[in-house]
């Protein structure tokens, strides 16, 4: 880093660990039987987003912010914050301990910086573009895997377009052709579980340019790739992305070509007999 370059990385890293601790003593303040009350994952999700974009717009007030609870602020699009600051909303609300804060920089030009923090195993992922990616300091780097037939993929089912979602075709044929499909519920986490090799790649439609920004800079910074579903370019925001060990892209983008095409579709064995 150039000297007198601001530290993005620091400072996502420093505030997602303190937006990490403000969930936790939402998620701390009530038994378990409760978690799935709306109030309390909304109080977390806001009070955690506030923290956020208050520590970036005091620290870097000409840069825009993308927030998922809608406290965002528009200043250009020379660098934009993308900022969840609940993903894995749905474990949260269940109890299920597998939730995290994700804050990622991007510029014009692509990402930056991304800080991802679980505050549940207090592990942070973070990296800088050109510095590698980090798991509380320790290097993280991608998988060698490089046949769909032995690896092990995640995907994920936003709700939101739950009733318009083709996803379970592709979940359908990618479990078909690997060692298996996981559905962790948090994007976040899944990318940096790419970029630590325990997942070796990664699909899904209909994600939010916050629940990937950070990620994505994680993947990269570890020596993976992302591509839009039909390998073209994606940014943050895309319609479906593909994430990678950087192996298997072109078999994986080839399959989910196949099912987007109409190519390959085995049909879904009925339950009926
Ligand atoms: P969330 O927990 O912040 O909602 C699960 O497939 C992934 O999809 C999670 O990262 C989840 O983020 C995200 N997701 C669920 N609903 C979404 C929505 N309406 N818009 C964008 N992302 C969503
Ligand atoms: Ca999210």
């Amino acid at each position: 880093m150039p000297i007198g370059a601001p530290d993005y990385v620091a400072f996502a890293s420093d505030v997602a660990r303190e937006a990490g601790a403000v969930l936790m003593r939402h998620y701390r303040s009530v038994g378990v039987e409760y978690k799935g009350s709306f109030d309390t994952v909304t109080a977390a999700d806001r009070a955690s987003e506030r923290l956020v974009v208050d520590r970036i717009r005091a620290r870097f007030p000409a840069h825009s912010i993308v927030a998922e609870e809608g406290g965002g602020f528009d200043a250009g699009d020379e660098f934009t914050w993308y900022v969840d600051p609940l993903d894995g909303t749905t474990n949260f609300a269940h109890g299920l301990e597998r939730f995290c804060v994700s804050i990622g920089l991007w510029s014009r030009s692509g990402g930056l910086a991304g800080a991802v923090f679980d505050p549940v195993r207090d592990d942070l992922f973070a990296a800088e573009v050109g510095s590698g990616a980090y798991l509380n300091s320790r290097r993280v780097r991608v998988s060698d895997v490089s046949e769909l037939a032995n690896g092990l993929f995640a995907t994920g089912f936003p709700s939101s377009i739950r009733d318009t979602n083709p996803n379970l075709h592709y979940y359908h044929e990618v479990a078909r052709c690997t060692h298996g499909v996981r559905r962790t519920g948090s994007a976040a986490l899944d990318l940096c579980a790419v970029a630590q090799g325990h997942f070796d790649g990664f699909w899904e439609l209909g994600l939010k340019s916050w629940d990937v920004g950070a990620g994505l800079v994680v993947l990269t910074e570890a020596g993976g790739e992302f591509f839009a579903l039909d390998g073209g370019t994606y940014r943050p925001g895309g319609p479906g992305v593909v994430a990678t060990n950087g192996r298997v892209t072109a078999a994986l983008l080839d399959l989910l070509g196949d099912v987007s095409s109409g190519r390959r579709r085995t049909p879904i064995p009925s339950p009926v007999a």
